[in-house]
């Protein structure tokens, strides 16, 4: 008989192992506020592909109810749900250039919030799964005043916790306060995120690549060669490797998370640094995937360490299982196998 685990995502923050002790009565009041943002957002997401079924006409709907984009609707619903529980002191979303300040009404918190409300929103026409993004860092500055452009520039490597939701064929949360990474399931029953993946490990190595091959002709030489590498046939390393590309960072992310391997979004001549936010989408992402056993660069050093000079700022981003990273790197070092 398999021993089930009613642990909900609040008994799990309580009952956890913290890198930040003083912050756990906190984490799991401002978790659990979050997850019910989640789960409004989920209900949302799921039912978008109807829209055209049911006569929103994408500014008004049959209810004559204004209808958002998702992604507006998917920030203001993550901002409703963090604004007022005395957490935050400041709000950086990526639907917003500004720092988004707590209403005065509201108590001022000692973290930082940094999202990305509906990551790969472009895919729901196509019912590829799309997620939202999540990083905290506690404040620099003192208490009781607004949070400013110094408590947001923080290194990765300051963040207090991470995580993300990947909105697909169920609905997962998966978050880090650095130590070890867990994964929740959206039960619609309950209405409850249960534990579902207790301490995930990322494969130290796997033969998956994920990048948008499309770009080829604009990347480094040894971005090039390392490609080719993987194609190449040779069965001692597990090549040619397989590539799989949703398109979609958290999709992917969450793949490469449970099966190894490497995603990248590098450099090109569009982007010279890279497409990828930095503070809402790689920095969160290399706390899960470090925390999990594996590495996150940005192509010369771990991402985790660059000090950010803007809040949208972008970055190349290389992150998945140690080996395959340190492969990379060893590539773009100009160092390639043969
Ligand atoms: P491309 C989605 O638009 C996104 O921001 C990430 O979720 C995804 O990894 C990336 O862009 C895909 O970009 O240029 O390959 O379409």
């Amino acid at each position: 008989m398999t021993k089930t685990r009613f642990m909900t995502l609040a008994r799990h923050i309580i009952e956890g192992k913290k890198k930040h002790p003083e912050a756990t009565g906190e984490l799991s009041k401002l978790l659990s506020d979050l997850s019910l943002a989640a789960k409004i957002i989920s209900l949302e997401v799921n039912k978008a592909g109807l829209s055209n079924i049911l006569g929103f006409t994408g500014s008004s709907n049959i209810h004559g109810e204004q209808v958002k984009k998702l992604d507006m609707f998917a920030h203001d619903i993550l901002v409703k749900a963090m604004d007022h529980g005395g957490h935050f002191c400041a709000l950086v979303s990526e639907e917003k250039e500004n720092i988004i300040h707590i209403p005065a009404k509201h108590k001022l918190g000692k973290y930082i919030l940094f999202f990305d409300p509906l990551d790969g929103s472009s895919n729901i026409e196509v019912n590829n799964s799309i997620g939202t993004i999540f990083s905290i860092y506690k404040r620099l500055t003192s208490d009781g005043k607004p949070g400013i452009m110094e408590d947001c520039l923080q290194q990765g490597i300051k963040q207090i916790a991470a995580g993300y939701v990947l909105y697909g064929s169920s609905t997962i949360l998966v978050y880090t306060t650095g130590e070890s990474v867990h994964g929740f399931t959206l039960d619609p029953l309950f209405g409850e995120f249960l534990l579902s993946h207790d301490n995930i490990r990322i494969p130290k190595k796997a033969q998956i690549y994920s990048i948008n091959e499309g770009n080829y002709l604009h990347w480094e030489d040894g971005l090039k060669m390392y490609i080719n590498y993987l194609k190449e046939e040779d069965k001692e390393t597990g090549r040619p490797y397989s590539l799989r590309y949703v398109g979609s960072m958290v999709a992917d992310l969450h793949r490469t998370l449970l099966y190894g391997g490497i995603f990248m979004y590098p450099s090109d001549n569009r982007y010279p640094d890279g497409k990828l936010r930095l503070m809402y989408e790689c920095n969160p992402m290399a706390m899960i995937v470090e925390a999990a056993g594996g590495k996150a660069i940005n192509g010369r050093k771990r991402i985790m360490e660059v000090q950010p000079e803007k809040l949208h700022e972008r970055s190349p981003l290389y992150i998945g299982s140690k080996y395959d990273v340190e492969l990379v790197e060893e590539f773009m070092k100009g160092n390639s196998r043969k």
